[in-house]
């Protein structure tokens, strides 16, 4: 817990909202690992061309005597934080083997399913995805930048290898890996008591691949240019969603939740 000393901590999220949760996964990967270490932060707005690498999260610190620092990257500011003791290390006590499947977990989702679920939201819904990623810039230089950042999605899809899969091909390599991720949910909430929050990899407390699951999970419920992945959960997944429930219950009940 933050003592009055403490620094304060500023999570720039990309939309002035905030009271929801944003569209971006590793914003909510942040906010899911600040609350549960119980690390006070508040919200700021600005968005990727702001922050120190243009993407968002970036993070401000702002010590009482020394100067402003700005941090950025998800697993970077993740990392910081849990070397100075900010956020609890969750990984310190896992075996080498759980360590792996933490890695696993966290690379198939921000490495993996990231760059899929690109297409769905940048091709498929893209006027939606658009006017929501673009909101701070006004017509008509919107239809203008969005069209360079179509663009540039699509370019960085194919230089990837997402971009070079047929829209059913795409649509089963996402089933794929929720259908992964549900079993080992599955497997975790059998173990776990009643209405308690259940962990990927089955423990009794979070793991940094936690924070990574809940972020895309709830990114893809909220999304409205995501509406055929908030369906597949929804419909062949639902233990992915009880699993953001219970979470969101516990830990962002100041949260709009997803309908
Ligand atoms: N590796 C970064 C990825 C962050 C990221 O890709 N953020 C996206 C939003 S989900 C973004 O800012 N995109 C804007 C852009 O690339 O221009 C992290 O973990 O923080």
């Amino acid at each position: 817990m933050a003592s009055k000393s403490s620094p304060a901590i500023t999570l720039y999220r990309g939309w002035n909202t905030p009271s929801q949760y944003v569209w971006s996964p590793f914003v909510t990967k942040v906010e899911f690992r600040l609350r549960t270490s119980h690390v006070p932060y508040t919200c700021g707005v600005g968005g990727p061309r702001a922050g120190p690498r243009g993407k968002i999260p970036y993070l401000e610190i702002t010590p009482l005597d020394a100067p402003t620092e700005l941090l950025s990257d998800s697993t970077l500011i993740l990392r910081t934080f849990t070397e100075r003791g900010v956020v609890n290390d969750v990984n310190t006590g896992l075996t080498g083997v759980q360590q792996g499947q933490d890695l696993a977990v966290r690379a198939l989702l921000e490495d993996r399913l990231y760059f899929l679920q690109g297409r769905e939201r940048w091709v498929n819904n893209y006027y939606t995805m658009r006017d929501h990623a673009l909101w701070s810039i006004p017509y008509p230089m919107r239809l203008v930048i969005g069209l360079l950042a179509y663009r540039a999605n699509v370019r960085k899809l194919y230089e990837q290898g997402a971009g070079r899969f047929s829209d059913t091909e795409t649509r089963a390599l996402i089933r794929d890996v929720w259908g992964g991720v549900s079993g080992l949910l599955g497997e975790s909430r059998r173990a776990a008591p009643r209405d308690a929050c259940f962990w990927v990899l089955g423990g009794k407390e979070p793991t940094e691949a936690d924070a990574t699951l809940f972020g895309f999970v709830v990114s893809n419920l909220v999304c409205d240019a995501a509406p055929e992945t908030r369906e597949l959960l929804k419909g062949e997944f639902p233990v992915v969603v009880e699993y953001a429930e219970r979470i969101h219950g516990r830990w962002f009940p100041d949260y709009e939740i997803w309908t």
